[in-house]
């Protein structure tokens, strides 16, 4: 039998286990890097592990999320990150070099390489041919010590795609939006997207991680595209041309779902508040006032992206209503577009340039005003994360979103009278490494420079076998962990202390959690219930490390995201499923449980039963872990059972 994309990169890394869906797999990885915002715990625990220097071919440090340096604590952690990947063996990429994943993917991305990030968005580099995953801190530091990363196999599901898109309006943005207007935020839980048909060649590598990029909002592992012809052209063109290999599925390969799309088809889509599947035409929004549009991000920064925002604002001017702000991924785009004059083009319409980082789309600076629509060429629009509460946040393409910067309002871009020019493919990139310092063998001399803010890392106490807690709060479905743990230019500072950042815990949905939960810990510790897919969104691992500090024994939920489940398991919080969806009804904020005989029942059946105390009955609960999250949950967390 034919064996896929997917198949063939994993066959190749593979250091034990099954590649069969759902069994445990562990895999060699050649790439490992990190975002400030992750990072500075990832490393704080590379240090603890003890390990001279990474033991992966290639690990990069990014600065990219915060960037804002209102105090000392961001130029601290900077000045962190710069000394410990220099003191073990990393790249590290400058503050101002732009957003690690479209760094990467112009750096160092290569076809049939397998990558980690400590950024859900790392599938971005899907678009090379790669098997790129976005996981926790701990997973990264274990995997730059030495270890394979573990993962159970997802299944692997095909996106067959034929015609062409019609450009200029209609971008891969619109491709992603409809594949998530169809599939749900939930839609790939378990899955690989792989990318094939004849469509496929229709789209550059820029075009296409585009797409892999937003495949984190489906719930997917991780999208990948075969390598082909074009693959090599962009490498070429970015000067790495021997990184290139051929890379595609067996004609014979099977797969256990086809999802086919046609290209030809598609048109200009936008989200709607509050989520990324809330997906509909662009026309049928027409005529809805905006006041701010904000371009960039790690999904929609390719110079062919900007070159299309500058072609709509040349000779034209952001409308009176409307505030334009523009984050270009990368330092290296921004100087490409700055030199033909395209930023210029941007500037005199009045559009805001902003550095290459993250900007507005965590919430560091950027926020729109009380109430307020605005429009974003972004990847997440959930509710807050804009820093605003009650505005409306939609997502749609560059294209779209400079077309209604000019008009003030929600036009079809297709019917808007604006030109995007025409492009072609740039035969050679601007390469700017400037911002990029490379490892040094000898690192004997270097010091490692932590600055006050930067704390000790928690651990957990070893698994208890009775937990007794309290319900501290309900939740539906869908929860992010930017609901569990915010993020934001007032809390991302604290990212490297986790006694501080614990206070806003869940704030944006209870206030009162995180002093609830402290006073809980005393009376040993709390509970949290949730619906299902709990805890999509970013790898943050902040969202299981500070729920941890303030003394979550468990969570209870109908389902989970998978990078959030992973960080749960890396910190010693059990995380639990109803055996029956329909007891989630039956329980209510502040009902205390009890569960007993907990460690037999982990390294038994997995069964739990579950005595609600204040309502009188009883109900199952299950865990679904492998025999290495057994033992990872009885110590205690990662770090306890990597330390043994
Ligand atoms: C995000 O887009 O939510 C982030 C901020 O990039 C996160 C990482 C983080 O919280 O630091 C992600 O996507 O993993
Ligand atoms: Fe940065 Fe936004 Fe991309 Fe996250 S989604 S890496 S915050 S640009």
């Amino acid at each position: 039998m034919g064996k896929n994309i997917v198949e063939k990169i994993f066959e190749a890394h593979k250091a034990y286990g099954e590649l069969k869906a759902g069994s445990t797999v562990g895999l060699k990885v050649d790439q490992v890097y990190t975002q400030d915002a992750t990072g500075t715990m990832t490393w704080l625990q590379f240090e603890a592990i003890g390990i001279d220097r990474v033991k992966v071919p290639l690990a990069v440090s990014y600065v990219d999320h915060n960037m804002l340096q209102t105090d000392y604590m961001n130029p601290d952690d900077h000045k962190f990150l710069q000394t410990v990947a220099a003191k073990y063996g990393a790249y590290f990429s400058r503050p101002g070099n732009g957003i690690c994943h479209q760094v990467h993917l112009e750096q160092f991305a290569a076809p049939g390489k397998i990558a980690l990030g400590t950024d859900s968005h790392t599938p971005t580099n899907g678009g090379m041919g790669m098997i790129a995953i976005g996981v926790g801190g701990l997973d990264a530091a274990t995997v730059m010590a030495g270890a394979p990363f573990e993962l159970t196999m997802p299944q692997v599901v095909k996106i067959n795609l034929k015609g062409k898109l019609s450009r200029p309006y209609v971008t891969a943005m619109d491709v992603i939006l409809e594949i998530l207007r169809k599939l749900t935020v939930k839609g790939g839980v378990g899955k690989i997207f792989e990318y094939g048909g004849p469509g496929v060649k229709d789209l550059n590598v820029t075009e296409r991680a585009t797409i892999t990029n937003m495949g984190a909002e489906l719930g997917a592992t991780t999208s990948i595209f075969p390598s082909d012809e074009r693959t090599k052209f962009y490498l070429t063109a970015v000067g790495r041309k021997n990184n290139w290999a051929e890379l595609k599925a067996d004609k014979d390969a099977e797969y256990p779902e086809i999802i086919n799309l046609d290209l030809g088809t598609i048109e200009p889509m936008i989200a709607q508040p509050h989520s990324p599947d809330n997906v509909v035409t662009v026309k049928s929004l027409a005529g809805t006032k905006v006041d701010q549009v904000c371009i960039g991000s790690c999904t929609n920064s390719s110079y062919q992206s900007m070159k299309a925002v500058a072609a709509i604002l040349k000779n034209n001017n952001v409308s009176e209503g409307v505030n334009l702000l523009i984050n270009p991924g990368s330092k290296q785009v921004y100087q490409m577009i700055s030199k033909e004059s395209l930023t210029s083009a941007m500037i005199s319409a009045g559009a805001r340039m902003l550095e290459s980082s993250c900007g507005p789309c965590i919430g560091m600076g950027g926020a729109p005003g009380s109430g307020q629509v605005s429009v974003r060429s972004y990847n997440r629009n959930f509710k807050g994360r804009s820093g605003t509460k009650d505005a409306s946040v939609y997502l749609a393409s560059p294209v779209s979103c400079a077309v209604f910067a000019v008009k003030g309002k929600i036009v079809d871009p297709r019917k808007s009278g604006l030109k995007t020019g025409k492009f072609s493919e740039p035969k050679k990139y601007l390469i700017n490494k400037s911002f990029i310092i490379s490892p040094k063998k000898d690192t004997s001399k270097v010091v490692v420079v932590k600055g006050p803010n930067i704390k000790d890392i928690s651990v957990k106490e070893p698994l208890k076998d009775k937990i007794e807690a309290e319900v501290l709060l309900k939740l539906g479905d869908n929860i992010t962990t930017d609901d569990i743990m915010p993020a934001g230019s007032k809390v991302l500072p604290f990212r490297s202390n986790i006694p501080e950042i614990s206070e806003f815990v869940f704030s944006g949905i209870d206030p009162t959690f995180s002093s609830r939960a402290s006073e809980a810990k005393a009376k040993g510790g709390c509970l949290v219930v949730g619906g299902e897919n709990y805890g999509q969104g970013s790898s943050r691992e902040h969202a299981a490390i500070a729920p941890m500090h303030l003394g979550l024994q468990a969570v209870i939920v109908k389902s989970f995201a998978r990078i959030h489940k992973a960080n749960l398991i890396n910190f010693g919080i059990l995380p639990l499923q109803f055996r029956n969806l329909s007891d989630y009804e039956n329980i209510e904020k502040g009902n205390v449980l009890v569960i007993k005989d907990v460690i037999n029942s982990l390294k038994g059946s997995q069964v739990y039963r579950v005595e609600n105390i204040t309502k009188a009955s009883t109900f199952e609960v299950v865990s679904d872990l492998n025999d290495r999250q057994k033992e990872i949950i009885l110590k205690g967390g990662l770090l306890p059972y990597t330390k043994k």
